[in-house]
């Protein structure tokens, strides 16, 4: 069996770098097989020539001819005009967001992708959850998905396209248990897109919470549960949004959304212009309708596990937050009192608890006198408003966490089958916040700017580190590439005793008397000289930053000026005992469920708790080493314009991201390293036909050998190396020939199976 001779099949002759010489080889071969034909189109996909075309641009940037900023964006804009909005870096996914729909997902497109190398269809985000998949199931490794890009990019849809595929590709037997956890992680994004989500100026969906979920799956490779960390909600928003901006989608959805009867006995009106933290959003609903996404929700709710209790008291909850907004303070001498008692009786009766008990929370707070005894404080009626918006946040913040806590029941994994067969595998995604500049810049976004560099770290460390582990282990030579090392900016943030972090902490720590301009003062004063730090008391003559308020760091995505106003406030966190106390006692299980933290009375209360700045640092270092342990696969996101319009590529916004982002430098590492590897019996078994000596089996003594003859014989040996158990291949465009002359000799060898069978018939 086998080509024109007899002996194997029909020789490819292709020229290293040439894959049109590759295609004139396999017309050749076709000439020997008895039929010349013209190259096929790869099966259900596109040509592999599109692989590098003037049309499509190259679906690799390692292909570029220079790698320069000019062009990487060349090949970009190219690809998106056309669009191709993926293109690969090696392994990692640059994805540009297209603002339109685009017909490249859902069933057919899944089949295309389904158990298929990287390198044989068109770059795409199945692609990629494929072979974090593969790997997971065939090495029974660990995998994670890192999705980042700013704010738009793209990230949260790119999330659940992925966890799409994932879906699709499991549970062939429909094995009932599988398919309803599938359901649940499923129907958990549009649950928590309703209440984490909101509109910004940057993102009629802007994720407003960090989300890293695991997927567990069994020994067959089938998902069996999964749990969601979220990662601090940007609470904030509850009481205030900037000018265009929206509150989260849930009070809209239920403004909206809910019938009549529902909102009446939550005592509320359709208009969000009635509630004092809904009234800047009420500019119209956003990227379709409040009220449908409101059936959607609670349907999804009910799916996950949530019984209708539970969700009538999420509703009241969310009432119970609009309308403690809307409670106004009158002074009484020297205290506050509630201006409007009824509202006093709504909200008594939206949180189940007692009246007087409600009043007294929002008018005073308890304080330890010496000796332990309790006295009470009366607010001012500042004081009091201060109170009741801390209130409204810490209530928003915990239902939040219940909502996830509530998911996370419905998926919880089994450990059934970790104990029959031993520890389960898991993927994991990363949909988190991405970096943020606005006009005004606060602790939240100082903390997803943070929260960017340590994700950027991380990368760092894993491509380079990997890279050079891989090629140490296989004994192959390699040099270092110089990368731009964000370490000194996490150090600043975080350092020890020193960092902004530490800083804060112990301004939060001092006495009352410690305001955000002194926070400012001692940051001047001990990080003054860092070469990422500056302020306009050290730089008077920068005028964009205002003295006494302004303090600007230099981050590796760009300088942002951050408004220290609040910064202690918002560290401290501060929620009365009183308040804690009364949600404990309510009669709504599922609010007192909230407040575990209810039961302790004030004079057990004496341990500081931790600041929010810690916790999220802490949250973060956890999320980070939890990545470190995985093999990590990524998307990087780019936003194409501000104006979220399909046509528009605005060069000077992209080449900000591409620059940022590190992929001129990601391009640099895999090409000084080599763009694919394989274990040489994987690669004979892929690419054996395409040579006389392997074809149909080699007759050398190691595979090693058998790789290095076919490759020789393509003309391939200046671009590949030999390691201990894999074979490196420096350019795509290598194994792109290799591919086409597989795709070419396909046909032909099964036309010449088919003539082998019918003479043997
Ligand atoms: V944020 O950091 O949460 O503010 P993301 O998550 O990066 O941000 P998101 O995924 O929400 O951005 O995308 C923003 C919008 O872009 C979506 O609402 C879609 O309208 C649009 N988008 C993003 N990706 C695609 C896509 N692959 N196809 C079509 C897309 N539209
Ligand atoms: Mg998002």
């Amino acid at each position: 069996m086998g080509g024109g001779d007899g002996a194997g099949p029909p020789r490819s002759r292709a020229k290293h770098g040439a894959c049109a010489a590759s295609s004139a080889a396999a017309q050749e071969a076709g000439a020997a097989g008895g039929s010349p034909r013209p190259a096929p189109p790869v099966p259900g996909g596109r040509s592999m020539a599109e692989q590098e075309s003037p049309e499509f641009g190259k679906a690799d940037f390692v292909l570029l001819d220079e790698v320069t900023m000019e062009h990487f964006m060349e090949n970009l804009r190219l690809r998106f005009s056309r669009g191709r909005i993926y293109t690969y870096i090696g392994e990692v996914v640059v994805a540009v967001n297209p603002y339109r729909a685009l017909p490249l997902y859902g069933p057919a497109a899944v089949e295309r992708y389904r158990g298929r190398e990287l390198y044989e269809r068109p770059p795409h985000l199945y692609a990629v959850a494929d072979a974090a998949y593969k790997a997971m199931k065939r090495r029974a490794k660990d995998t994670c998905i890192v999705i980042s890009g700013e704010s738009g990019a793209g990230k949260t849809e790119a999330s659940k396209y992925i966890m799409q595929y994932i879906a699709a590709i499991t549970n062939p037997t429909q094995r009932a248990e599988v398919e309803r956890v599938k359901n649940v992680l499923l129907k958990s994004n549009c649950v928590l897109e309703a209440f984490g989500n909101a509109k910004t100026n940057r993102n009629d969906n802007s994720s407003r919470f960090g989300k890293y979920m695991d997927i567990n799956f069994d020994f067959k490779g089938d998902p069996t549960g999964g749990h969601i960390h979220n990662y601090l909600l940007e609470k904030s928003r509850i009481l205030q949004q900037q000018p265009g901006e929206r509150n989260f989608h849930s009070f809209y959805q239920l403004l909206r959304g809910a019938p009549d009867a529902l909102l009446a006995s939550l005592h509320l009106r359709r208009d969000p212009g009635t509630y004092r933290y809904t009234r800047e959003g009420t500019a119209g609903s956003v990227g379709g309708d409040d009220a449908a996404s409101y059936k959607e929700v609670e349907d999804a709710m009910a799916v996950i596990g949530f019984t209708p209790e539970e969700i009538g008291s999420v509703y009241k909850i969310l009432a119970a937050i609009l309308h403690l907004g809307n409670v106004a303070f009158e002074a009484e001498g020297e205290t506050a009192a509630v201006a409007d008692e009824g509202l006093l009786a709504v909200l008594a009766e939206l949180t189940a608890t007692a009246p007087e008990r409600l009043r007294q929370a929002l008018l005073a707070r308890t304080v330890a006198a010496g000796g332990g005894e309790l006295i009470e404080k009366g607010h001012s009626t500042k004081e009091a408003a201060y109170a009741r918006d801390a209130c409204a946040k810490a209530i928003y913040e915990r239902l939040f966490g219940w909502i996830v806590g509530r998911v996370n029941a419905g998926i919880a994994a089994r450990d059934y089958d970790a104990r029959r067969h031993g520890k389960s595998t898991v993927i994991g995604v990363l949909d988190i916040y991405g970096f943020e500049i606005f006009d005004t810049n606060s602790f939240e976004q100082f903390c997803i700017n943070y929260c960017n560099e340590k994700l950027q770290q991380l990368f760092i460390e894993l491509i380079l580190q990997q890279e050079q582990a891989e090629y140490q282990r296989e004994g192959i030579t390699w040099q270092n590439i110089e990368y731009f090392n964000n370490e000194l900016i996490v150090e600043l943030v975080e350092q020890q005793h020193r960092g902004i972090l530490a800083l804060l902490d112990e301004a939060c720590l001092a006495a009352g008397t410690v305001t955000d301009t002194l926070f400012l003062n001692s940051m001047d004063t001990r990080l003054g000289r860092h070469p990422h730090y500056t302020s306009r008391k050290l730089c008077p003559t920068d005028k964009t930053m205002e003295f006494g308020r302004d303090f600007r760091i230099k981050h590796y995505a760009g300088d942002v000026t951050y408004s220290v106003e609040g910064f202690l406030d918002k560290n401290k966190d501060t929620l009365f005992q009183d308040f804690k106390r009364l949600l404990y006692n309510s009669a709504d299980p599922v609010l007192c469920a909230m407040w575990p933290d209810g039961e302790q009375s004030i004079t057990e209360v004496t341990k500081r708790p931790l600041t929010a700045a810690t916790l999220f640092k802490n949250s973060i270092v956890a999320l980070v080493d939890n990545l470190a342990s995985k093999e990590p696969y990524y998307v990087r996101c780019i936003k194409p314009n501000d104006a979220k319009s399909p046509e528009l590529f605005d060069e000077e916004r992209c080449r900000h991201q591409v620059a940022y982002l590190g992929l001129l430098e990601n391009v640099r590492v895999r090409r000084a390293g080599f763009a694919y590897r394989q274990p040489y019996d994987r690669f004979l078994l892929r690419y054996k036909m395409t040579c006389e000596y392997t074809w149909p089996n080699h007759l050398m003594a190691t595979d090693r050998e058998a790789a290095q003859a076919l490759l020789e014989q393509h003309g391939f040996q200046d671009d590949v190396a030999y390691g201990h158990t894999k074979v490196f291949i420096r350019t795509p465009r290598t194994l792109f020939c290799l591919e086409q002359a597989r795709a070419q000799l396909i046909p032909i060898i099964v036309l010449l199976l088919q003539k082998a069978w019918r003479g043997a018939l």
